[in-house]
């Protein structure tokens, strides 16, 4: 098996976590490679549902190594309660690594996540306010602090005395919040770092030395391309590259590597948070009610409504352009089994000029119209459905549609949470 990369197509909740857990065993090392507690990937195993914001999804297998890259940032206390939870069902966390240049998440993070928020006022982020854009602001700023700095107290306190000489002033003169003092931070932290010492260690060494004994690495991408700091709808984007390219930095794994850029796609659109989607319905309408209730889009980490819409073929394509998709895994395809018509995205309209590809000005972006084709529904109920001939005409039609927009073959279509509400094309 090629080593592979999982990335999300959309504004996230694609359903990463299933498809990343179904095809785990396939993998000798599952890693996450940017993000941190702000994901959350659902994984149905029987009648357990697990969110998870830290672990990566490959957990399930104790064959399987899982990584926590250098490109991700780590809230210690929520990694533990994974570990925790984990331990507690019988699921080894033995084969679990962290990687000791992951950054790690501090209380003053959260604090300035919900300040800036507030700052913005209306033009704010919709962050998850788990201090993801501080932490990664501190790690560009080259005050950070590392995983590996937790090891060694004298580095730790050393370090954190730094950050806090820059941190401080900003919480009180800036938002009059409380300050931090490092015996206050090591109390709790240092604390941590005994019982996360085990985990930590250095993994582009590890998975490199994995790449060299012929084993395979599944690169599990967190949020998703319209979400990633370069390629998303900037500012309305979380702090890391989430797009395919992501891997290779955020574990020290060479993109030679790397065969297959398998792109999850939700048979419509949602996003949580603020800034431009164009195909966006309101909740009030019919469509995008049920869209909502029926895929039951609401935040793993947040519990916040999802915003849905309609499936956008402009952004479909952009996503396998920027990350080079080589196939795609298409989910909830059931939850349009409620739609008499479906429509689809095939273009915006942007002050009368029509775009097949997302304008590069934000502001045109923002001003987009979506050009919709109608495409007639299957009205049944498909979640039983295990091969792709199984499907009705109309459900494999569009299939065959989204195929077509994206330029790009889908492998795996997905009808159910469960593993087996899977069908696999060859
Ligand atoms: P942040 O917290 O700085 O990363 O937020 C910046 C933007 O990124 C969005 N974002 C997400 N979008 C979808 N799903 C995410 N994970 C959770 C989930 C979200 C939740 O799986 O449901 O529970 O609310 C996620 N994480 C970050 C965020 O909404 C901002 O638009
Ligand atoms: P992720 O962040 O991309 O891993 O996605 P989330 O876990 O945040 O959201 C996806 C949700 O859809 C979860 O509740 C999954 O259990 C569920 N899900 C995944 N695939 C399917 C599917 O094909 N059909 C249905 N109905 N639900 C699915
Ligand atoms: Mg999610």
């Amino acid at each position: 098996m090629t080593s592979a990369v999982l990335v999300g197509t959309q504004w996230g909740d694609e359903g990463k976590g299933k498809i990343c857990d179904l095809i785990a065993p396939d993998f000798d090392c599952v890693v996450r490679y940017q993000g941190g507690n702000n994901a959350g990937h659902t994984i149905v195993v029987g009648d357990k549902k697990y969110g998870l914001h830290q672990v990566p999804s490959g957990i399930m297998y104790p064959n399987c190594v899982s990584v926590i890259g250098n490109g991700c940032v780590v809230n210690p206390q929520v990694l533990l309660e994974e570990i925790d939870m984990f331990e507690h069902d019988g699921i080894s966390t033995a084969n679990l690594k962290v990687s000791g240049n992951a950054h790690v998440i501090m209380p003053y993070h959260m604090d300035l996540d919900g300040a800036f928020e507030e700052q913005l006022g209306g033009k704010n982020i919709g962050t998850t306010k788990r201090g993801i854009g501080p932490c990664y602001q501190d790690k560009m700023a080259r005050i950070g602090i590392r995983m590996q700095d937790l090891l060694d107290e004298d580095t730790f306190r050393d370090k954190l005395a730094t950050a806090l000489d820059r941190v401080n002033p900003q919480l009180e003169k800036l938002f009059g919040l409380p300050t931090y003092t490092v015996e206050q931070i090591c109390e709790t932290y240092l604390g941590y770092a005994e019982r996360l010492r085990p985990y930590i260690c250095e993994t582009s060494l590890l998975l490199n030395g994995m790449v060299e004994e012929g084993k395979s690495i599944l690169f599990e991408g967190a949020q998703a391309t319209l979400l990633d700091i370069d390629h998303g709808t900037y500012p309305f984007v979380t702090s890391s590259n989430c797009t395919a390219g992501g891997a290779v930095t955020g574990s020290g794994v060479g993109m030679k590597n790397i065969g297959r850029v398998l792109g999850i796609m939700k048979a419509y659109i949602t996003r949580v948070g603020s800034g431009p989607m164009p195909t966006e319905l309101s909740y009030e309408d019919e469509a995008g009610h049920t869209l909502t209730e029926v895929g039951a889009e609401y935040g793993v980490t947040t519990g916040r409504r999802r915003r849905c819409g309609w499936f956008d073929g402009v952004i479909a394509n952009y996503a396998a352009r920027v990350n080079g998709l080589t196939d795609i895994a298409l989910t909830k395809l059931d939850v349009l089994s409620e739609f008499e018509t479906i429509k689809v995205c095939v273009a915006y309209d942007v002050d009368g000029e029509r775009y097949t590809t997302v304008p590069e000005h934000s502001a045109r972006f923002a001003n987009a119209k979506p050009v919709y084709e109608e495409l007639p529904g299957w009205k049944c109920d498909i979640s039983g459905c295990r091969t792709f001939d199984e499907l009705p005409q109309n459900a494999k039609d569009y299939v065959a549609y989204i195929e077509k927009l994206a330029h790009t073959r889908i492998s795996i279509v997905a009808v159910g949470p469960d593993r087996e509400q899977t069908i696999m094309r060859s």
